[in-house]
């Protein structure tokens, strides 16, 4: 699964990517799709790393993309080959540019970015949808079929984005495979001056993300370059400096998570503190499978304690007095921040 840094030319995408990746990819000239892992910081993960001290620390990852943007003539559009880039990521974090940029003609205007890049999500799927209406009208396709794309159509036309359709209304299962941009969720980085980082997203830009069902940050991709390439606690004396409680980034890159409807649980021990990632709503069987097959081949039970409790108690001994320990079957549903430990025989 992976997400993708979107947006129009020099908004900043390669200067996000190469400080969440540590990568050196060369800013300022547009290049090639690139694709990078990155950690997702985790609170919960260092303070079972400070308790457990283990040998190893292994926090969650996720997928980014680097997609280019288009330098040249319509400075708004997205040519067919730009929309097939963004076509491929499952997720999207749009960068938006709110600082000057010599290399590209023009103030920022990230409100008018924000309805350009929206605008040709629409036009695209709209192209998408009604062909495939028209073609299964013809074929008398599954009428279940037709009505999700008169749903989407209907919506589109209203220039509403796919994904601000409520579940019981769309069967999103029949959409599948259509590549419908809209409908993807969306996270909004507005890149700004090194002065505003403090600022809160502005209420025109913040309404207007609600109406799209999209989330959005403030962030200066320049500090969080700086923020990056510092101590621990040089970064937090620089962070208080700017009014920041933490970087904007790891907000990012957690809001990006989210985004993708993935969670951890961990699993603890002198060896290794370790997040593991999985969908929600993943059952614990499932989950097991994720350590490693056996587990899941092999699986009898789970015994589970929430982070939560396990902070409350301070140590697996004490929850286990406490009567606090879940044993779970394999369908219970692993919550974000369980702490797992599988019994299996295989
Ligand atoms: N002042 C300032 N400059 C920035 C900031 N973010 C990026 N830049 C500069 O803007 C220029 C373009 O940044 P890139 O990261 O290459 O932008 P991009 O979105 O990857 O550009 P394309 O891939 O060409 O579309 C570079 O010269 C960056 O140093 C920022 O937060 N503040
Ligand atoms: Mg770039």
């Amino acid at each position: 699964m992976k997400i993708g840094l979107v947006g129009f030319a020099g908004s900043g995408k390669t200067t996000v990517f190469n400080t969440m990746t540590g990568l050196d990819v060369p800013v300022g000239y547009g290049g090639e799709v690139r694709l990078g892992a990155v950690r997702v910081p985790d609170e919960r993960i260092d303070r079972l790393m400070k308790i457990f001290s283990p040998k190893k620390t292994t926090y969650a990852e996720i997928s980014f993309c680097d997609v280019p943007g288009e330098h040249g003539s319509s400075k708004r559009g997205l040519s067919a080959r730009g929309l097939q880039q963004i076509r491929d990521q499952e997720a999207l974090c749009l960068v938006i540019r709110d600082f000057d940029n010599p290399a590209v003609e023009g103030e920022p205007d990230p409100l008018a970015d924000l309805e350009a890049f929206h605008a040709e999500c629409v036009f695209a799927d709209l192209e998408v949808v009604e062909k495939r209406l028209e073609r299964a009208r013809k074929e008398r396709a599954n009428p279940a079929e037709i009505a999700a794309f008169e749903v989407a159509l209907a919506a589109l036309e209203q220039e509403r984005p796919l994904r601000s359709i409520p579940e019981h209304e769309l069967d999103r299962a029949l959409l599948k495979g259509f590549g419908l941009l809209s409908d993807r969720p969306l996270l909004v980085a507005v890149n700004v001056d090194e002065g505003r980082v403090a600022e809160p997203l502005p209420g025109a830009m913040a309404k207007r993300l609600a109406e799209l069902s999209a989330g959005g940050v403030m962030l200066s991709a320049k500090v969080e370059a700086d923020i990056a390439a510092m101590g621990p606690e040089e970064q937090s004396e620089f962070l208080k400096d700017l009014g920041l409680e933490s970087s904007a980034l790891d907000r990012f890159i957690r809001a990006a998570y989210e985004l993708l409807d993935l969670i951890s649980f961990f699993t603890v021990g002198p060896d290794e503190v370790r997040a593991w990632t999985i969908k929600r709503g993943t059952r614990a069987k499932r989950a097991a499978g994720k350590i490693h097959s056996d587990l899941e081949r092999g699986f009898i039970r789970a015994e589970v304690i929430p982070y939560a409790t396990f902070i409350e108690h301070g140590s697996e001994t004490a929850v286990k007095s406490a009567g606090k320990l879940q044993v779970e079957g394999q369908d219970y549903v692993v919550q974000d921040g369980d702490i797992l430990h599988v019994r299996f025989n295989v």
